[in-house]
């Protein structure tokens, strides 16, 4: 799968996409992650990229036409299996189950926000769908764009060393985030500064071992995340 990033901040990218599980997909030859300056995209000596908001009030906006200038080179013309992604803070919320949906697509372009907003000609005429990753402001969509590509990416057939351990996951069960939690997990030494692991995930005994995680996994949603048990 073939990622297109537009920025502001090209060097952001550097730290998220050159570690881990991302890193090996690129190296395997299994994701494609093309980063995309959007000044080179300007016109006027400046390089300008924002410009105030009409009808007042704080901050920049980012211009329109950079980004069309850049999808349209991007994408001279736009395929099916090509989809342009406007992370923004005024976007529907991703999760779980729209990542399994762009897992099936060929190609995303994701356009970071920044500033004060987008000048929303990009988000009506441009991009075919706005995404926010969650109810919090970040300062921009580069962290968002991070997180979609870390999503999908482990979602692809190949990039994860077990095929199947991503259908195990948190979330993934349903992909619409219900279900429980991941049960909890312990490592050696059994005994860390007085606090054992649990006896019954030493005894071997798989059957009881399958039963006391889904009892764990249970416990465990209903403290921290009651809200996916409804
Ligand atoms: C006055 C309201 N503004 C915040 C003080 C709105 C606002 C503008 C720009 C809020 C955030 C941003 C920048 N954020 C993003 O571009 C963004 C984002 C986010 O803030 N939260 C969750 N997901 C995303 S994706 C892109």
């Amino acid at each position: 799968m073939r990622f297109e990033i537009l920025t502001i901040f090209p060097d952001f990218f550097r730290g998220p996409l050159e570690h881990g599980i991302v890193r090996r997909a690129r190296e395997a030859g299994l994701v494609e992650v093309n980063i995309h300056d959007l000044r080179a995209f300007t016109k006027d000596r400046h390089r300008t990229v924002d410009d105030r908001p009409f009808g007042g009030g704080e901050g920049m906006v980012l211009k329109a036409e950079p980004i069309f200038l850049a999808v349209e080179s991007i994408w001279p013309e736009r395929a099916a299996g090509q989809k342009v992604l406007l992370l923004s803070a005024q976007g529907c919320m991703f999760d779980q189950s729209m990542a399994n949906r762009l897992a099936d697509e060929r190609e995303l372009l994701l356009i970071c926000g920044r500033y004060e907003g987008v000048d929303e000609r990009v988000a009506e005429h441009l991009a075919d769908d706005e995404i926010s990753i969650g109810n919090y402001v970040l300062s921009g969509g580069e962290l968002a764009a991070a997180v979609v590509i870390d999503t999908v990416a482990r979602l692809l057939p190949g990039v994860l060393g077990n095929e199947s351990s991503a259908a195990f996951d948190s979330f993934q069960e349903t992909g619409h985030g219900e279900g429980f939690l991941d049960c909890p997990h312990w490592t050696r030494p059994a005994e860390f500064r007085g606090w054992k692991a649990p006896d019954v995930l030493l005894n071997g005994n798989h059957e009881e071992i399958r039963r006391f995680r889904r009892q764990a996994a249970m416990e465990k949603t209903a403290r921290l995340r009651p809200d996916l048990l409804k």
